[in-house]
């Protein structure tokens, strides 16, 4: 796990450091700071490179991992986001602790990180899991149709995931949109998802944040 990487020495206060990768689940940890009005940077890495700035401060070599302006080094989504969430409160991507709404908002993300994710991964990075790359494909594919039609028919009666207001939870679901889009996910005649991605893409901070993927030159992976 990462550890507090301490202060720098040069007597300037730094920003919020993201450690990111075009395409990648990290574009939720910036549209957040974007949304929360967090002072930050991005640093594009290229994932799994030897020479990764990324390795000297989390072994794992993950993204979204942050570094604080006191040092500390924070990763996995289910950490980061939250805090990010928190430090921006006015924002209201996460309501306040101890709030049933707060857990709603969580156990969406929850879902989303830990469920949602990795069956989308064993899509969009087959290869790297199994020799039979297409069998895994053909595997999890009814697997993210029911997760995404949970969602589908959870937007009946609401813009976002947990109701009129835009969480956490719903940038991880406009990532999620956008990988099954690239990968080939089940989204098929999900046309509330389908809305859903299209209101998520429409948000300043989301277009802020992808413009500035567009326009990045280091590749994603080595
Ligand atoms: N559990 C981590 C997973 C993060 C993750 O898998 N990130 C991917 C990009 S979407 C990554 O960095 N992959 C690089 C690798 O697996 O080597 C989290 O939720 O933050």
């Amino acid at each position: 796990m990462p550890e507090p990487a301490g202060m720098t020495d040069d007597g300037i206060e730094p920003m919020i450091t993201l450690y990111a990768a075009v395409g990648s689940c990290s574009l939720c940890a910036h549209v957040a700071l974007i949304e929360g009005g967090l002072d930050h940077q991005v640093r594009y890495v290229t994932l799994r490179a030897a020479d990764s700035p990324l390795a000297a401060i989390n072994p794992l070599g993950k993204v979204p991992t942050v570094q604080l302006p006191d040092g500390e080094v924070v990763a996995q989504s289910m950490v980061l986001l939250p805090l990010l969430a928190d430090l921006a409160p006015q924002a209201g991507l996460l309501p306040l602790a101890g709030t049933l709404a707060r857990r709603q908002v969580l156990q969406w993300l929850a879902f989303l990180n830990t469920d949602v994710h990795p069956a989308m991964k064993m899509l969009a990075g087959a290869a790297r899991y199994c020799a039979d790359a297409e069998g895994l494909r053909r595997s999890f594919t009814p697997i993210l149709r029911g997760y995404f039609e949970l969602i589908d028919s959870t937007l009946a009666d609401r813009p976002w995931l947990t109701g009129e207001s835009f969480t956490l939870a719903d940038i991880y679901a406009g990532a999620v949109y956008r990988w099954a889009q690239t990968y080939g996910g089940p989204l098929a005649g999900l046309d509330r998802y389908t809305a859903f991605a299209g209101r998520f893409e429409a948000r300043d901070s989301v277009r802020q944040a992808r413009a500035m993927e567009a326009a990045c030159q280091v590749p994603t992976s080595a």
